[in-house]
């Protein structure tokens, strides 16, 4: 994670940072999505790299583009009935193809069959429904005859000598130049842009990722253009304080909250339903509802977001197995988003009960007690004898009766004397995890 020197980019105070971030971290919930060229091969975004494709065996891909089921509005309907608050689109990704219209390149979705600007449909079907638009924008580029793939890039030459081959008359400065004509773009042309999600710059020979990108001016003209933005972390700027708004663990859960210098920094997790971001036809490996739940609340309770990512097809639809993933989160967050949105981890003083996890909203004051399997014994609550005035279900709003112990009989049931029981009926709720 970064190691803050003290160094700032931007005179904003921690207050003013919090200000800025408010909606984001109690909004809790977001889809991010992976859609480009890489869909019609539809075996990972990374293919072109992976598979070491040549510019002219994907340009195939740039012809047959042609997703002529795409409506967005669709998209933003089961963003929002799944409960997500906030959405960030693949403006470009590694592949350099861009589903906006830029004026930098010809490598765009408007010269391509469906010949339209993508990215602006989309961001006016989001907003109709009141989502937060965020754009992600690769840094990386294996299509810009400048992009210099120095030797930390992953996974393409085996050696230095290599590397220098690749890299042989290209001028990385060029680059920089187009990444940053297309973010202004992007932040000028679209009206208020919510979040920026950069992805990635890493240290090269110089052993200094942000010089090679440019980092440090790109950021300030992102400020610049955009004073509310939200801005994540892959900027390789880890020498600033303010060098991005929250941390990203990808494909993983935290153990514990993250901290920079002992203090809890933003955090959102970013998760496939499978395995891949761009769409995979084959892929077998899909978490189930509960999983993603439990990934969400679990989240929640230790002070992060979660975004959760779908990778639509070739022809702009999103996949039928996140199609019905979202259908079943938002079952379950029709009753229980209660305890996801404004909520955060619970204060020290609320022990998490066995086999639960736990979110607090610090402004009503609600615990919430999300039980991973309806218990068949008693419940307890440990240490909450004096916490708590009132009882209730999320899913019916019926109040839950609770006891702490009274006398030697109860001791004996193994509660201790602290201890809350709670008394839950034998059918359970039938809105579950
Ligand atoms: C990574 C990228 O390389 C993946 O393709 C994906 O976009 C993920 C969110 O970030 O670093």
């Amino acid at each position: 994670n970064v190691s803050a020197q003290g160094k700032k980019l931007f005179p904003e105070t921690p207050e003013q940072k919090e200000k800025r971030l408010a909606w984001w971290t109690n909004d809790r919930f977001g889809m991010f999505i992976h859609w480009g060229l890489y869909a019609l091969p539809a075996r990972h975004e990374w293919v072109k790299n992976r598979e070491q494709l040549t510019d002219s065996a994907y340009q195939k891909y740039f012809e047959y583009f042609n997703p002529d089921l795409y409506n967005p509005k669709e998209w933003a309907r089961q963003a929002k009935a799944a409960g997500m608050k906030y959405a960030v689109i693949t403006t470009k990704h590694h592949e350099g193809f861009c589903l906006f219209d830029s004026k930098f390149t010809d490598y765009k979705s408007t010269n391509t069959p469906i010949k339209k600007d993508l990215i602006k449909e989309w961001v006016e079907a989001f907003r109709a429904e009141g989502i937060k638009i965020g754009f992600y924008y690769s840094l990386i580029d294996w299509h810009h005859p400048d992009f210099t793939v120095d030797r930390s890039h992953p996974q393409r030459a085996k050696s230095d000598a290599e590397y220098d081959a690749l890299n042989k008359g290209k001028d990385m400065a060029k680059y920089r130049t187009y990444l940053s004509n297309q973010v202004r773009e992007l932040l000028t042309n679209y009206g208020k842009i919510d979040i920026l999600w950069l992805d990635f710059s890493y240290p090269g020979k110089n052993g200094k990722g942000h010089e090679d990108w440019g980092s440090e001016s790109l950021i300030k003209m992102v400020r610049q253009l955009q004073p509310g933005i939200i801005v994540n972390d892959r900027l390789d700027l880890k020498d600033y304080e303010d060098g991005g708004d929250f941390v990203t663990p990808e494909q993983y859960k935290v153990a514990a909250w993250p901290t920079e210098n002992g203090k809890r920094v933003p955090w959102e997790t970013c998760q496939t339903f499978s395995g891949s971001w761009g769409y995979y036809r084959d892929e077998t490996t899909w978490k189930d509802v509960k999983q993603l739940l439990v990934l969400l609340i679990e989240s929640v309770s230790k002070g992060g977001n979660v975004l959760l990512n779908v990778g639509p097809t070739a022809r702009g639809k999103i996949d039928y197995r996140a199609e019905s993933a979202l259908k079943g989160m938002g079952e379950w967050m029709e009753v229980n988003s209660r305890s996801i949105y404004g909520c955060t981890q619970a204060p020290e003083k609320y022990a998490r009960p066995d086999n639960s996890l736990i979110t607090y909203n610090p402004v009503t004051k609600r615990l919430y007690v999300h039980l991973l399997d309806y218990p068949l014994q008693n419940f307890t609550l440990p240490g909450y004898k004096g916490k708590i005035k009132y009882a209730q279900f999320l899913h019916d709003g019926s109040e839950i009766r609770f006891s702490a112990p009274s006398g030697y009989g109860y001791r004996t049931n193994g509660l201790g004397e602290n201890d809350l029981n709670l008394s839950l009926p034998v059918i359970k709720p039938n809105v579950e995890i």
